[in-house]
């Protein structure tokens, strides 16, 4: 009975920025769970690429490239899924950008654009996929946070602000969304060895002060978060909302 709460056969999940990183661990953990997983990206050629080596696993993998931060897009892509008969039943809103410089250095632009595409277009496709949830009558969205939904660090404020925003987004679809059988809840990962870090990984003195703040004195692997997700995409996960789980080695809760 108790695995069976984490089967996710015959769920639909969208993960957004899933053609690689974060995204696309989120997209294969959910995929081994039983779920047919819908890639989303801006590149198309990426995402086919992505899609078939998914397949090539046996997974069941469906594609759709839309900018998140584009209204119309996130609203066709929606749309053309309804025209499939295709029904999100998870969302992962994983899409995000990083943009590293000091405030008194940042230009407006590129605050507004990480908050753009890490915040609103959280607020957008969860709003397009919950619309479609709450017909059903059940749904589950996982937001993506960070370290940064709680502690801020110096020159990635947008990024902070956006995560920060993040948190709270996920409490207010809990409170408006929960009467409609929609739990909202996110995953805020640690410092992960991803595409994004490359630069901070490959920092001798960055590289140090995360495996000395962090508890497992070490950098998270992607895969390392498809249980929080599967969690939190499942049954198992049927009256939790609200909630943020960190998946970060300990950071988070030690000074
Ligand atoms: C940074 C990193 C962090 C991590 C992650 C931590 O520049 O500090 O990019 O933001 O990626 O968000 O939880």
């Amino acid at each position: 009975m108790s695995l069976a709460l984490f089967d996710l056969t015959g769920r639909t999940a969208l993960v957004t920025g899933s053609s690689r990183g974060l995204g696309r661990a989120f997209a294969e953990g959910l995929a081994g769970a039983g779920a047919r997983v819908i890639l989303n990206g801006v590149d198309p050629d990426r995402l086919a690429q992505a899609a078939e080596e998914m397949r090539a696993s046996g997974f069941d993998v469906l594609t759709s490239a839309f900018d998140v931060a584009d209204e119309a897009q996130v609203i066709a892509a929606f749309d053309a899924l309804d025209g499939q008969g295709v029904e999100v039943d998870i969302l992962v809103n994983n899409a995000g950008i990083q943009f590293r410089k000091p405030m008194l250095e940042l230009e407006t632009k590129d605050w507004q654009r990480v908050i753009d595409i890490n915040l609103t277009a959280a607020f957008v496709v969860g709003r397009e996929a919950a619309r479609r949830m709450a017909k059903r009558g059940r749904g589950k969205i996982i937001n993506i946070g960070s370290l940064t939904s709680e502690l801020a660090r110096a020159t990635v404020a947008p990024y902070t602000v956006a995560k920060g925003g993040i948190k709270m987004l996920t409490k207010a679809m809990a409170a408006e969304w929960g009467e409609l059988g929609i739990q909202a809840n996110a995953i805020g990962p640690g410092y992960m060895v991803t595409d994004m870090n490359a630069p901070l990984l490959a920092n001798p003195q960055f590289d140090a002060w995360v495996k000395g703040r962090t508890p497992m004195r070490r950098w998270g692997l992607p895969e390392e978060l498809a249980g929080t997700a599967i969690y939190l995409a499942s049954d198992a996960s049927n009256y939790v909302s609200g909630q943020i789980i960190y998946a970060d080695g300990g950071m988070i809760s030690v000074l």
